[in-house]
């Protein structure tokens, strides 16, 4: 933006780190775990537990379920899906001043949880299910309104001015009770503030929902540009499958700010169908375990030393403690390599194909699976989870009912 002044946001000891990450920015390869931050925009938080932000609104999250008409039902998907985006791209800003480089998360890395409320129960299983490409897998269900979410997902930057992030990966979202499935596509992103040294996530491109029931959202998205434009900004339409370049097919459009407010309408009668205000609609908080419950895979647990040593800005032990974890990390794998044999994913399995991904992508302007970018096609395995036995935190006793 111009007139943006280097590091105006970052604080007077920080700002030659800062200058020197920006120079050296554009050197960097396409894999952000391998990307050093300076310390003071280092987080706490690990990747696995970005799988949360998917059902921080459980009664948002099952509402599809009990909508008998199919073009209703896709709306409050639609609803569903839009109201994440804030959750998943702006919540850190809101909480932590700026967007601050996650933990990378090492293979086995668990993150379990569950939220209650009106909506039921509702479970999460994260897990890092690769370490390199660094993917992270994910299976959220809700047994009382039979409604599963489950997908993968792996990120390809490409740094400059910015830093461009291509998510590979997507979430299929299930409802049990009209058998009918959603493929989730995700959308591009890209750092905004680098240079003031206040970082944030926009979104670009577009993405898609395409429904076994023959429906298809596209969400185009967009932000401020240096001559027009808002922060933050949507624009969707609902149309058939097939009809994506036919303007009077289209059922509903929605337009608004991601982390603000949207609207839905119906495309043929204008009338407003759905109204969401991101700022108000109330979020139910995930029960973890307490540390001291948790299974040494667990994130909190795991990295709860080098968490402890960012928190006070001590960067020596931050790099020993994280050194300790890499160690242990190599040599697991320096014996399962002796054994002839790989690291078993606690909860999901590799998948050969994945047949309703092939079927529902070909309306999402031709994504495809790539394999090669995620090191497999990942699948919850409903097996492994009645497997799972304590100690996995005190909530895999729930965990064992798996989908039902
Ligand atoms: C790019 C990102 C890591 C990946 C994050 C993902 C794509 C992970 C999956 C979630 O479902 C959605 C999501 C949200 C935010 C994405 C992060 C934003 C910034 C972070 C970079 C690795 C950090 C860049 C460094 C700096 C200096 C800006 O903090």
């Amino acid at each position: 933006m111009p007139g943006e002044q280097e590091g105006a946001a970052v604080p007077q000891a920080n700002k030659g780190s800062w200058s020197s990450f920006l120079k050296q920015m554009a050197s960097f390869n396409g894999d952000l775990s391998t990307m050093t931050a300076p310390a003071f925009i280092l987080s706490t938080t690990s990747l696995t537990e970005f799988s949360a932000y998917w059902a921080e609104m459980p009664r948002v999250l099952v509402a599809p379920a009990a909508e008998k008409d199919k073009e209703k039902r896709m709306v409050l998907v639609l609803k569903w899906f839009l109201s994440t985006l804030k959750q998943q791209y702006a919540s850190r800003n809101e909480k932590l001043g700026s967007e601050k480089k996650p933990l990378n998360p090492f293979l086995g890395e668990l993150f379990l949880g569950k939220w209650e409320d009106e909506a039921g129960t509702t479970q999460l299983v994260s897990e890092q299910v690769s370490h390199h490409p660094p993917v992270t897998a994910y299976s959220i269900w809700n047994n009382k309104h039979g409604v599963r979410l489950q997908g993968y997902n792996a990120q390809k930057a490409s740094f400059g001015r910015t830093i461009n992030v291509r998510q590979v990966g997507h979430a299929v979202y299930h409802i049990d009770e009209f058998d009918e499935d959603y493929l989730i596509t995700l959308p591009a992103l890209h750092i905004e503030g680098l240079i003031t040294g206040s970082p944030f996530v926009e979104l670009n491109k577009s993405s898609y929902i395409v429904s076994s029931s023959g429906l298809t959202a596209r969400i185009d998205y967009s932000g401020r540009g240096w001559v027009s434009g808002s922060k933050n900004s949507l624009s969707v339409v609902v149309f058939p499958h097939g009809k994506e370049k036919d303007k009077h097919s289209v059922l509903y459009t929605a337009e608004g700010s991601w982390t603000d407010n949207f609207t839905i309408k119906d495309a043929r009668t204008k009338t407003t169908i759905e109204t969401y205000n991101a700022k108000k609609e109330p979020k139910t908080a995930l029960q973890v375990a307490a540390i001291e419950d948790q299974d040494p895979l667990e994130t909190r647990r795991a990295w709860k030393r080098v968490a402890a040593m960012i928190e006070k800005g001590d960067m020596n032990s931050t790099a020993n403690e994280k050194t300790v974890i890499e160690e242990s990390q190599r040599a697991l794998r320096k014996k399962e390599a002796s054994e002839g044999r790989e690291w078993e994913r606690r909860f999901f399995s590799r998948a050969k194909s994945l047949p309703k991904f092939e079927t529902l992508v070909k309306e999402a302007a031709g994504g495809n699976l790539e394999v090669d970018q995620t090191n497999g096609i990942w699948v919850f395995d409903q097996e492994k989870a009645k497997e799972a036995k304590p100690p996995f935190s005190k909530l895999s006793e729930e965990l064992k009912d798996g989908w039902k």
